[in-house]
Formats: C-alpha cells, sequence, structure tokens
C-alpha cells in the first residue's frame, strides 16, 4: 500500500546521503559492512533507502524503504575508537541496534547529529 506517502511527503526533515554500516543487532555485535546508503529523517523515524542515482529526484514515492528505525529511545553520540573513519556517528536503538554513519564532510555529519539528536529530544519530551 502507499497510504502512507502523503503523510510522509510532510513528514521528510531530511534526507541525504551517508556511509552507514550496522555494527549491532539486538546487542549482538555484527561485521562491518561499510555500504552508501540515502537516509531518511521523518517523524519518529530514521529510514534507510537505496542510495538513488540521481539524488535530485529522489522522492518518498520512488522507492520503499530498506530498513527503518524508531527514534523513541534512541542514543547517539560522535564514535570514538569504534572507525578509522573521521566523523563517524554512532547511533543505537532502544532495542540494541547499533549503526555507524559517516561522512568525509564534516559539515554533512555535523547536520545529521543535530537533526536526528533534536527529533530523539523531542520525542523524550512526548
Ligand atoms: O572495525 P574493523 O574490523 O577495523 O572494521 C573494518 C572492517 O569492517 C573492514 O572490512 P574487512 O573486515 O572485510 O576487512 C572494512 O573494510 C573497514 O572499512 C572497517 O574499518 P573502518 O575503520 O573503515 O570502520
Amino acid at each position: 500500500s502507499t497510504s502512507h506517502l502523503p503523510d510522509l511527503m510532510h513528514t521528510v526533515e531530511k534526507a541525504g546521503q551517508l556511509n552507514k554500516t550496522k555494527i549491532a543487532e539486538g546487542g549482538r555485535k555484527l561485521r562491518k559492512s561499510w555500504t552508501s546508503s540515502w537516509l531518511v529523517l521523518a517523524g519518529n523515524s530514521l529510514m534507510f533507502y537505496k542510495d538513488p542515482k540521481v539524488a535530485a529526484e529522489w522522492t518518498p514515492a520512488s522507492s520503499r524503504p530498506e530498513s527503518s528505525v524508531d527514534l523513541r529511545g534512541a542514543r547517539i553520540e560522535w564514535a570514538k575508537d569504534l572507525s578509522s573513519k573521521r566523523n563517524v556517528i554512532h547511533f543505537r536503538t532502544v532495542t540494541g541496534n547499533e549503526y555507524l554513519l559517516q561522512s568525509d564532510s564534516e559539515v554533512i555529519s555535523q547536520d545529521w547529529y543535530q537533526a536526528i539528536k533534536g527529533v530523539i529530544r523531542r520525542l523524550v519530551s512526548c
């Protein structure tokens, strides 16, 4: 069904490309596998889409998310000692799923960090 789409289109707060790897599932450590991903921050969720070939042409209707995480109760911090890459965000859901999100651009990483942190804060006070 595509009934969620009109709603999603109104609530997209931020969308863009980041490098991503999941490092834990339900608290169990996973082997890293970095891939380029298209992230969409909307409502209570951070959604991961396949990286579109032409970023400017992306819309919420152009594909379905590959996965999605609930930001309620999530934690975000700058990763220390978890990667040799720079500007790495460490993100953990309440269910113990952990991700590293990274861009070579400090500005892009900072923007995502602030945007995700803002949503998490907003959800705490709900
Ligand atoms: O934490 P690690 O094991 O140093 O992470 C590296 C590995 O995932 C590596 O893959 P292989 O285990 O197949 O060699 C990746 O290529 C590296 O990118 C990972 O390290 P960084 O520092 O890039 O997160």
